[in-house]
C-alpha cells in the first residue's frame, strides 16, 4: 500500500532533498510541515507544488495547538528534519534551540504515543558525540554522548527523549546520527555554501581560530539514500550512524574551494575562534553498511563538483 509520510523541516536543506529523492523514487505521498524560520526557503519546495503527492503545511512543531492541526490524518511515518541547525546562532541565542528541537521533538513523540503515525525517525547529529582527539577513533553508535555546544546539546535532548519513549512505551522510533552535509540547497550561513558564494563575489571568508578543525562531509543525496533504508529496513530502538569518510580540516576544504573556484588564498581571513568550538568529528558508518548495505556513492571531488555547479546557476538567477 502506498504511504503517506509526514516530513517536518521540508523546506530546509536535507528535509527538501529528502523530498526530492522520495518523490522521485517512491509512490509516497507527503506532508511537509515547515514553520519557514529564517532557514526555510520557499524555493526548495516550489517544484514540488505540481506533484499531487505533495502538500505543504506552514506549522510550528514547537506549538500544540499547530500539531493537532497536522493530525488531521493518519501518517504511516514522521521523519523529523525540523530544527535549528546553526551552531554561532545557538550561542548568540539557545531560545529557540530548546523551543523547536527539543519542545517539537516531544510533540511528535506524543503523535506516536497517540497513534496518529505509525512510527518515526529523528534526524540527529553526530555532533551529540562531542570533540574527538587525533588519536581517537571515529563515534560509533556506542560511544557516550557529549554535547558541547547548545545547538548539539538540544538535539541529544531530543535523542535522549525518543530513547525514552522507546524504552517506556516500545514505539517504533528510530535515530540517525550523521556527519556533515553539503550539496544543493544549503542555507549561506553554512561553511560550504559560505566560501563558495562569497569566492563568487570575491569577499574575504571567515576562517575560524588556526582553521584546523576536522568534519566528516557527506553529499546530501547519500544521507538521503539512507534515510530512505533507515524508513523500510531500519529496526526498531535503533541508532544508525551515518558518514562519509571525507575527514578534512577547514583549511583543506578553502585551499580545494578557491582552487575549484580560481580565486585566491588572499579571500582567507583568520577570524576568532568560534566558542566551545569542537575540534574534530569523524563517524563510524560499519553498522549501517553492514546491516541496511549502505555506503557512500559520491566521493567529496564528485560532490564538490556538483555542488558549486548548483550555486553556479543559482548565481545566475540573481
Ligand atoms: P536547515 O536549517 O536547512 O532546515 C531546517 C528546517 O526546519 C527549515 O526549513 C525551517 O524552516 C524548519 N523549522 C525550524 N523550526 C521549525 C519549527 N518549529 N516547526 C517547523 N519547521 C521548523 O537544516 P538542515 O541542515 O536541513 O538539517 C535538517 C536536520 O538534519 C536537522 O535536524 C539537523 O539537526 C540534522 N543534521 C544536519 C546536518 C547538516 O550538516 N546540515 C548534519 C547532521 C544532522
Ligand atoms: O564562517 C565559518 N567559518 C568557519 O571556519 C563557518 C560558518 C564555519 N566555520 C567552521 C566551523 C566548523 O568547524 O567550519 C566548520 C563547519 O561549520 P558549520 O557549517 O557551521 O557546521 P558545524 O558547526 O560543523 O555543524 C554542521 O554539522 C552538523 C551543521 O550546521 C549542523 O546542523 C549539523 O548537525
Amino acid at each position: 500500500m502506498t504511504k503517506h509520510l509526514l516530513i517536518t523541516g521540508g523546506a530546509g536543506f536535507i528535509g527538501s532533498n529528502f523530498i526530492s529523492y522520495l518523490l522521485n523514487n517512491t509512490d509516497y505521498y507527503i506532508t511537509n510541515v515547515d514553520s519557514l524560520t529564517y532557514a526555510g526557503n520557499k524555493s526548495n519546495v516550489a517544484d514540488f507544488d505540481k506533484s499531487s503527492r505533495y502538500r505543504m503545511l506552514t506549522f510550528d512543531i514547537s506549538k500544540q495547538s499547530d500539531i493537532e492541526k497536522v493530525c488531521d490524518q493518519h501518517y504511516d511515518a514522521i521523519i523529523n528534519f525540523a530544527a535549528e541547525t546553526h551552531v554561532d546562532r545557538s550561542i548568540r541565542n539557545a531560545s529557540p534551540f530548546i523551543d523547536t528541537n527539543i519542545t517539537g521533538t516531544f510533540h511528535l513523540l506524543q503523535m506516536i504515543l497517540s497513534g496518529k503515525a505509525s512510527k518515526m525517525i529523528q534526524i540527529s547529529t553526530d555532533e551529540v558525540y562531542g570533540s574527538l582527539r587525533p588519536e581517537e577513533t571515529p563515534f560509533t553508535e556506542n560511544t557516550s554522548i557529549a554535547p558541547n555546544n547548545p545547538y548539539s546539546a538540544s538535539k541529544a535532548s531530543a535523542d535522549l527523549l525518543v530513547r525514552s519513549y522507546y524504552k517506556t512505551h516500545q514505539l517504533p522510533l528510530i535515530i540517525t546520527r550523521c556527519s556533515n552535509n553539503y550539496g544543493p540547497r544549503q542555507h549561506i550561513e553554512k561553511f560550504i555554501p559560505k566560501i563558495i558564494t562569497n569566492a563568487f563575489a570575491n569577499k574575504s571568508i571567515p576562517l575560524y581560530g588556526d582553521g584546523l578543525n576536522i568534519r566528516d562531509w557527506l553529499y546530501v543525496k547519500d544521507h538521503c539514500r539512507a534515510i530512505h533504508l533507515v524508513l523500510e529496513k531500519g529496526n526498531r530502538g535503533e541508532i544508525y550512524n551515518i558518514g562519509g569518510n571525507e575527514e578534512k580540516t577547514n583549511r583543506e576544504i578553502v585551499d580545494l574551494l578557491l582552487k575549484k573556484l580560481g580565486r585566491s588564498e588572499k579571500l582567507i581571513n583568520y577570524i576568532e575562534d568560534r566558542k566551545g568550538h569542537d575540534r574534530r568529528y569523524a563517524i563510524d558508518s560499519s553498522k549501517i553498511s553492514r546491516e541496511l548495505g549502505w555506503k557512500p556513492s559520491f566521493s567529496f571531488e564528485q560532490g564538490i563538483e556538483k555542488t558549486i555547479a548548483w550555486y553556479s546557476k543559482e548565481e545566475t538567477k540573481r
